[in-house]
């Protein structure tokens, strides 16, 4: 059974947010298309404490975009985003979430990132996806969202990881930068994952 897994499909990584990824909002009648085609969907949202460690402005003196290490790990200083219960981490209005049978939170833990849905940045603690999406039934994973280069590679790794089969569907997420991106996808296909258009499913 293939699962559709929608990431982080928020107001901040659109057009207008904090971490508007550019393109963003292109994905967003993609995904819509895609949604009917799926027996199940399963979202992710990004949701942090504004102490989070991952933003630039809990590091004073560092600037936005910045590299640091975090407890033994590379971190990506950001712009505030996706702040639990803010305008801007709400999944986003042009979307219909009614067929959506599961959302998982991540990042709530403000001393590690989560890129990946399945696990923070340190895999140190599993959100359950794996074991949902097992218990569900599910053998494939269709992934779609923001950001191409960071959550949705990410989830996409662990996926393969976990030992689904997973694809990533290239015109329904946009990537913060898209060399990134491109080097994801390489990474991506040598670990057995797939890249395809939705209308190539
Ligand atoms: C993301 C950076 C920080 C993402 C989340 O959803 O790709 N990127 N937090
Ligand atoms: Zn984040």
């Amino acid at each position: 059974m293939t699962a559709l897994l929608l990431i982080d499909i928020q107001n901040d990584f659109l057009p207008g947010g904090s971490l508007a990824v550019p393109g963003g909002y292109e994905i967003i009648p993609v995904v819509s298309a895609l949604q009917g085609r799926f027996e199940l969907v399963v979202a992710t949202q990004d949701w942090h404490p504004p102490s989070h460690k991952s933003f630039a402005s809990n590091h004073p003196g560092q600037p936005v975009f910045s590299q640091v290490e975090l407890d033994g790990l590379p971190q990506v200083l950001w712009p505030d985003h996706c702040i639990q219960g803010t305008a801007g981490a709400a999944l986003s209005q042009g979307l219909s979430w009614n067929c959506v049978e599961a959302i998982f939170r991540k990042g709530t833990d403000p001393a590690i990132d989560s890129y990946s849905g399945f696990y923070d940045n340190g895999h140190r603690k599993a959100t359950g996806l794996a074991g949902y999406l097992r218990e569900r039934g599910v053998t494939d994973i269709c992934i779609a969202g923001l950001a191409a280069d960071y959550c949705v590679y990410y989830t996409a790794k662990d996926a393969l990881d976990a030992g689904f089969r997973a694809t990533v569907v290239a015109d329904a997420t946009r990537a913060i930068d898209a060399d990134g991106f491109r080097k994801a996808a390489a990474d991506l296909r040598e670990r057995g994952g797939l890249v395809m258009t939705s209308s190539e499913l």
